[in-house]
């Protein structure tokens, strides 16, 4: 085999961790109800998506796991992740990111991320990232790649690839490369009729969701 790609069924499973960045307004203490602060649990519509696709359609997948940075704890984001990573080992962290308010959050957890395994591909999607990706990618050195749009089929290529780098080099992915040679991104979409049928099973550590 030496010299040789292995094929799919041969190589080491690709394992990822989908993570939706924390939104919610003031600390745990904040009584969120009032009308000055008004911030409520959305969800995680966006990675329960992905994680199905991923689980239904990704070859070459070890596992795919949901961690809402939302849900009550009584210990903060940071170490709740960095729990997470240690027990999973996922090959790559996709940072879920809504509302714009998450955003020094996915500056200082995607740094976490790679103090803790500078070997895991740290990306970040969702409606805020997709129209900031090009400040973000400049500012968050620790940020691998931003996904423009809908990521499922971005996702399943990184799962996939031979070579994570080379997987994220091509749309629906934007780097910091991608950008310093103001190469154009398109997004990329699968059929509909695979994308919306979510799986209720992953709400693990999300959300509840009856089947
Ligand atoms: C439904 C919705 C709501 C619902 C939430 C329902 C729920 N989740 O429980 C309600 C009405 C409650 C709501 C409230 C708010 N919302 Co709202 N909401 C939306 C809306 C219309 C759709 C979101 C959604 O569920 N999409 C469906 C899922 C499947 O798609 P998705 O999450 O986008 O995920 C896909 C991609 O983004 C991507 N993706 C997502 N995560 C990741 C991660 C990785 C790693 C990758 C690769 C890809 C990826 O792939 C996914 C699958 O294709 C969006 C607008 C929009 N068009 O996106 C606004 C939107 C997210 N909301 C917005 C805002 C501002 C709010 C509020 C703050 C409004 C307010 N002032 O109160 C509140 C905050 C809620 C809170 N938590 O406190 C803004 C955020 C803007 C920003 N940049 O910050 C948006 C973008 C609308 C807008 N254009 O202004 N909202």
């Amino acid at each position: 085999m030496t010299g040789q790609v292995p094929r799919q069924s041969e190589r080491r499973p690709r394992s990822i961790l989908l993570v939706v960045l924390p939104y919610r307004l003031g600390d745990a203490t904040t009584d969120t109800t009032k009308k000055a602060i008004r911030s409520f649990l959305a969800f995680p519509y966006g990675v329960l998506t992905l994680a199905s696709y991923l689980k239904r359609y990704a070859g070459n997948l070890g596992a795919v796991e949901v961690l809402d940075l939302n849900l009550p704890s009584s210990d903060s984001p940071d170490i709740v992740l960095a729990r997470k990573l240690a027990s999973m080992r996922p090959d790559i962290v996709g940072f879920s990111m809504s509302y714009d308010v998450s955003y020094p959050w996915l500056k200082s957890l995607a740094k976490s991320v790679k103090d803790q395994d500078a070997g895991i591909f740290v990306v970040a999607g969702g409606p805020a990232v997709t129209t900031a990706y090009a400040e973000m990618l400049v500012e968050c050195t620790h940020l691998d790649a931003a996904c423009y749009s809908e990521g499922e089929v971005g996702l399943k290529n990184l799962i996939e690839a031979d070579d994570v780098v080379m997987a994220a080099a091509q749309d629906p992915w934007v780097t910091k490369e991608k950008l310093q040679r103001k190469a154009h991104t398109k997004p990329v979409y699968d059929d509909l009729d695979k994308i919306i049928d979510v799986d209720c099973a992953h709400r693990v550590i999300a959300t509840t969701c009856s089947n």
